[in-house]
């Protein structure tokens, strides 16, 4: 499968270890909590690559972080929607490589006011953050891509982001009907004419995840000749 030479020179591109999905899972296992920021103001220094993860809120964006590093309590998720109010971060042992759980959009029991403030934002984040490598947009299968998950792919589109969609909770749904809003939802997306790819996705049935994983090593730049470095800052910078 690899195509490791047999010299006994130290580690070079030629003979790096290929990137299978057992050593992305690996990776993103290690994943650990940076810091909360209330705004984006107070987020990490715009260095290294991020990805960040946004939908609807209930749209299942905590649970699908927690299925894809193993862990069950990493990012918070909840049955009361807009659970999720900061700006959330992770690091994958590598403070150059990291995860934003953003705070879901769309919640009802938020006042308008701070609706518009969070959406200019989230549109300023979008277009202006230099180390955001790419955008995972969650849409529940069963009413996917709603109007503002549109706004975001035209944000995205404007900041030239690639963008993974995710139709999440894909187990509530038929096979046959699922794959039916896949290609749908194709279909809606194509005519936007932005770079995308899209796949379904479980966090309860872990479906989905190697997809994820190999989309997220990609965007990361995953590499797993490199050392890590586990410090984690205490504050916001
Ligand atoms: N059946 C099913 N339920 C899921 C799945 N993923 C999430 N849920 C449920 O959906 C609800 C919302 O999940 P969260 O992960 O908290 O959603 P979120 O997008 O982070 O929500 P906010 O933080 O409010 O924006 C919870 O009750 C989860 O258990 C899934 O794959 N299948
Ligand atoms: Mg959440």
């Amino acid at each position: 499968m690899t195509s490791v030479s047999s010299t006994s020179d130290a580690l070079t591109a030629e003979n790096a270890p290929e990137i299978t999905p057992e050593l992305t899972k690996r990776w993103l296992q290690q994943t650990t909590f940076l810091l909360s920021a209330p705004t984006f103001k107070l987020c990490p220094a715009d260095a290294g690559l991020e990805v960040a993860f946004a939908g609807r809120s209930n749209a299942g964006k905590s649970s699908c972080i927690n299925a894809l590093t193993n862990q069950r309590q990493l990012a918070r998720s909840s049955k009361t929607p807009g659970r999720t109010q900061m700006i959330n971060f992770f690091h994958m042992g590598n403070l150059d490589q990291r995860l934003v759980d953003l705070p879901g959009y769309g919640y009802a029991a938020v006042p308008e006011a701070m609706k518009k403030e969070w959406q200019k934002e989230l549109e300023k984040y979008l277009i202006s953050r230099k180390s955001l490598a790419g955008l995972v947009l969650l849409t529940d299968i069963r009413h996917p891509l709603k109007f503002f998950d549109e706004q975001m792919l035209h944000w995205a589109k404007d900041g030239d982001l690639p963008v993974h969609v995710l139709l999440t909770k894909a187990d509530k749904l038929k096979y046959g009907a699922a794959k039916n809003t896949l290609q749908q939802t194709r279909n809606q997306l194509n005519k936007l004419k932005l770079p995308f790819s899209l796949q379904l996705f479980s966090a309860q049935n872990k479906q989905g995840l190697d997809e994820l994983g190999a989309v997220l090593a990609n965007w990361l730049q995953y590499d797993p000749n490199a050392l890590t470095d586990i410090e984690t800052p205490t504050d916001a910078e």
